[in-house]
């Protein structure tokens, strides 16, 4: 089968997450980078592959895709390698529901008004850091309570969950704030121990 082509770049968490899929799966592909942020604003081609701006996209044979859910779930069935998603209901819909939460309150409080705040500007809103952190305490006691018994989100098995939360977690322990915080919360501070440490992890982490 062709390489797929992820767009995006090596900084944002949204591109790591697909890219975690990616190599999970031990699906060859080509990264193509993808400023969202440049100077220059967004190329009109990639506004073809992504009409809202956001990055990443995909493209594989001619298909094309936006959203990250999206594409991690087609990686994960259009490949061979291991099944990055439950075969059980009900476990499936948690894999969901960790997911869509973690978009809906958890990346931008965690990422931008917690770790982006703190380390980009100057001065830093200090009411918009601890709403975030207010937010982030949250999202810990929630994972807390919907992890299963075992190594992953979901138990024994590794899955889209694992890979949707550890680079939205990672970007937030890059401050002091994140990574007192999560230190509270000893099972996903070991969760995230154990994700960190997978190849995965490694092989997408932003080269300086
Ligand atoms: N809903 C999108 C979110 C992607 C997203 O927000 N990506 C960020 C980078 S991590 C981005 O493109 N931000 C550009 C912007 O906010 O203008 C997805 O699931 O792919």
């Amino acid at each position: 089968m062709a390489k797929p082509t992820l767009y995006g770049a090596d900084y944002s968490v949204y591109v790591r997450i697909a890219r975690m899929a990616l190599e999970e799966k031990g699906v060859g592909y080509e990264l193509v980078p993808l400023d969202i942020f440049a100077a220059e604003g967004i190329p009109a081609w990639y506004l073809e592959l992504h009409p809202f701006g956001r990055i990443p996209a995909l493209e594989h044979d001619g298909f094309r895709l936006f959203e990250t859910g999206a594409i991690t779930r087609y990686v994960d069935e259009a490949f061979d390698g291991p099944a990055l998603q439950p075969a059980d209901a009900r476990a499936r819909a948690r894999m969901s529901q960790i997911a869509g939460m973690l978009d809906a309150y958890g990346y931008r409080a965690m990422v931008w008004d917690v770790a982006v705040e703190r380390l980009e500007k100057m001065p830093p809103d200090e009411a918009l850091i601890a709403g975030g952190l207010a937010q982030a305490e949250t999202m810990l006691k929630v994972l807390t309570s919907l992890k299963a018994e075992g190594p992953w989100l979901l138990g024994e098995q590794l899955t889209l969950a694992d890979l949707h939360a550890a680079p939205i977690v990672a970007y937030f322990l890059k401050v002091a704030e994140g990574r007192d915080l999560l230190a509270r919360f000893v099972q996903i501070r070991d969760w995230y121990a154990r994700i960190a440490d997978r190849a995965s992890f490694a092989r997408t982490e932003k080269v300086a």
